[in-house]
């Protein structure tokens, strides 16, 4: 039995590696059905989704609500271009702009074209708005950054793993260290400066939290030298780290309270869990004085705002309210790290447990081998759990947030488990 289990699985995986681009190495399971906080693999074994495709699944997989939203919409219209208005896209937008705070919202797909979008309206408006030279604008990076595949985005990335042998790059990107005030400010005197982009928590870099103050600092830094401040909650937003944006005050009420902002950004972009997973859905949300700088014909996409993306989009994002996932999100992440700070007590093998809300690391002590958080990981998926590394020797932990506190229990055994079955 077990061995016809694993020759289907070996089929798929050696499928993917003879007719797939070799861009990506999988941790070694097929997956075939999803629910809630649970996956299973081919041969009908269940896993906990610790990885939630990179936060997109913060509604759960498969939500019912949302299967009926896409279905329903799927049946009756699904594209038509922006050619010509349809009877989805503002309701959307209608209630993006209300449950964010913005006056305007600008729907594309992926997070990486958002996050281009954003730029695009950056540079507009530093031309348009603060009055900047032609083509002399520049944008504000943060060191080990993470905001998608494009030239453009990669040219300001400090990964080579994404920039070897992708040359030449884009100009206008400026460097500064992440957490660090001074290299901010160094920055922000130079006058060609329209904006600074940062990721709340950096994701890919590790779940690295800033302190306290810092994101503030900045944004009170952007107001002061007229420069746009831009969030980049791709990963970050909807709920994910226990607030309904992770640049959003103390609240967890994962609704619309512009008090409770503690920093409000000039632009924000949203992307991932806007569709709880059902399919590419990203946003740009600015104010008027920012986003009115593009008109009609400047910029655009053949599926951005189609009406079953906004249809679905607007489900996902009521499931987000009506279930406090914020809420939740906040409540799970204290007892996961609690559970986990006990195993860095107790385990050599764990140097660190760090995040916020859902989204977490735990950083792992391999100085001898190198590939022990990957070793980890695939343990973990025997043990029905699966995580991925990333950056070598940190685990990211991000469960989908309709996970309940006896599931989080549960997972923190499997994983303290399975680390201290390592020693
Ligand atoms: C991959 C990481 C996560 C993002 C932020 C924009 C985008 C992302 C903050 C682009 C995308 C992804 C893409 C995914 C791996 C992943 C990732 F490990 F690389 F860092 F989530 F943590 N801004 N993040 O995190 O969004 O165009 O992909 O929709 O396989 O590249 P996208």
């Amino acid at each position: 039995m077990l061995e016809i289990a694993q020759e289907q699985a070996q089929y798929f995986m050696e499928l993917e590696d003879k007719y797939g681009a070799h861009n990506y190495h999988p941790i070694p399971v097929v997956l075939s059905k999803g629910k809630g906080v649970f996956v299973w693999d081919v041969n009908g074994k269940r896993y906990y989704d610790f990885l939630s495709a990179y936060s997109a699944v913060n509604q759960g997989h498969c939500h019912p609500r949302l299967v009926k939203a896409m279905t329903d919409q799927v049946q009756r219209l699904t594209l038509t271009s922006r050619a010509f208005y349809n009877d989805r896209l503002g309701l959307l937008e209608q209630k993006m702009s209300e449950m964010f705070g913005f006056d305007k919202v600008l729907p594309m797909n992926s997070g990486a074209e958002a996050v281009e979008t954003a730029l695009k309206l950056c540079r507009k408006w530093a031309y348009k708005k603060k009055g900047l030279p032609e083509n002399q604008a520049k944008i504000i990076f943060a060191r080990n950054n993470f905001h998608g595949r494009t030239l453009t985005i990669i040219s300001a990335s400090t990964d080579p793993s994404a920039t070897t042998n992708y040359g030449p790059y884009m100009p206008g990107m400026v460097l500064v260290d992440y957490n660090d005030l001074e290299s901010m400010k160094a920055a922000l005197e130079d006058e060609m400066v329209a904006g600074v982009i940062i990721e709340p928590i950096q994701g890919e870099a590790g779940i690295v939290v800033p302190n306290d103050g810092y994101l503030k600092q900045v944004r009170d830094w952007c107001k002061e030298k007229n420069v746009l401040f831009i969030a980049d909650e791709v990963q970050t937003g909807i709920a994910r780290t226990g607030k309904l944006l992770a640049v959003c005050g103390n609240c967890s009420c994962g609704k619309k309270c512009e008090k409770d902002f503690e920093i409000k950004p000039d632009v924000l972009i949203l992307g991932k869990a806007l569709s709880g997973g059902m399919m590419p859905v990203s946003a740009v949300l600015a104010n008027d004085d920012v986003m009115l700088v593009i008109e009609p014909g400047t910029h655009g996409s053949t599926y951005g705002g189609n009406p079953l993306a906004c249809a679905v989009a607007l489900e996902a994002l009521n499931i987000v309210e009506d279930e406090d996932l914020a809420g939740n999100a906040q409540r799970l992440g204290v007892i996961f790290r609690r559970e986990m700070q006990k195993l860095v007590d107790r385990s050599d093998l764990v140097v660190k447990v760090r995040g916020k809300g859902l989204l977490n690391a735990l950083v792992i002590n391999d100085s001898e081998e190198g590939d022990k958080a990957w070793n980890i990981c695939v343990r973990l998926k025997e043990n029905g759990l699966l995580a991925k590394p990333t950056h070598g020797n940190i685990i990211r932990f991000a469960p989908p947030l309709v996970m309940t506190e006896e599931q989080v229990m549960e997972c923190c055994k499997i994983i303290t488990d399975t680390i201290l079955s390592f020693e």
